[in-house]
């Protein structure tokens, strides 16, 4: 069983651990590595699925949340695989710490060198398909997005991070598809706190290669789990048979971590005692 624990808590000897299977991870070219894993959401695959509004009766309205589950559990396993470890997990990132609201990104991802060495939770050097115009984008946007670049971030100023009252008050909603949305309108908010105008994690075709996008999305994970375990809280029946393509499996399949083989530490904490 692979833990999944907040960044600001890891052992030293976890954190190094998980640098050097993420390194690993990202010197692997074929579909076991990282950029294979990144193009699976953006550039070149765009199989993400986010919610869109006005299509309730579309039937992946609402599979971000197991979408995203899926994909995070995959990414895992190729992590673990990478760094010959089970029990390296990805962790997840409390924005609304009194940490973060002082600092923002925490050291760990923000460092842009560990022991004189690159550190891989940092960025990530990308190299575009050739197929790739970025003509269009670099027009609409005023940035200017090279073919070949390292992933960056812009982050706003850390005292606009989402607050403890405003998670707690999305994890009380009864209504998945409210929830959902809720959380889902977070993430955009932290995407685009993370990203700024011109920094990877504000576009969707480039958004994975950056490696906070798996910790953001552990955290998202993480909220959707928290908001599981309460009483009374189950997704929609009708959601269970829906495939989350390209990953061979369903939704039913993801409903409980505990069955993929991770879990969240001290959640029991959490769920008694609200968010820390
Ligand atoms: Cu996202």
């Amino acid at each position: 069983m692979a833990i999944r624990k907040s960044i600001r808590n890891l052992p030293e000897i976890e954190l190094t651990d998980l640098r050097n299977a993420l390194s690993q991870m990202m010197s692997i070219t074929d579909n076991r590595g990282y950029e294979y894993m990144a193009g699976i959401h953006g550039i070149p695959q765009f199989r993400c699925k986010h919610g869109e509004a006005g299509s309730i009766a579309d039937p992946n309205f609402r599979l971000f949340l197991p979408w995203h589950r899926a994909f995070l559990y995959w990414f895992e396993k190729y992590l673990q695989d990478a760094g010959h470890n089970t029990s390296i997990s990805v962790p997840w990132w409390d924005w609304t710490s009194e940490a973060s609201r002082i600092e923002g990104i925490p050291k760990a991802l923000s460092d842009s060198t560990f022991n004189g060495n690159n550190n891989p939770l940092f960025s990530y050097h990308v190299k575009l398909p050739k197929s790739v115009d970025l003509t269009s984008f670099n027009e609409q946007t005023g940035c200017r997005k090279a073919m070949e670049f390292d992933t960056h971030r812009e982050p706003d100023s850390p005292g606009l991070l989402p607050t403890k009252e405003e998670v707690e008050s999305l994890l009380s909603l009864r209504d998945y598809g409210d929830f959902s949305d809720g959380v889902e309108d977070i993430h955009n908010r932290i995407h685009g706190w993370i990203g700024g105008r011109c920094g990877d994690m504000s576009y969707v075709p480039f958004s994975a290669f950056d490696p906070i996008f798996w910790i953001h999305h552990c955290t998202i994970d993480r909220l959707f789990w928290l908001w599981q375990l309460r009483p009374g809280n189950n997704l929609p029946l009708i959601l269970y048979d829906e495939v989350l393509d390209p990953f061979s499996l369903t939704v039913r399949q993801v409903i409980n971590p505990y069955e993929l083989g991770y879990d969240y530490a001290s959640q029991q904490v959490l769920v008694n005692g609200g968010i820390p």
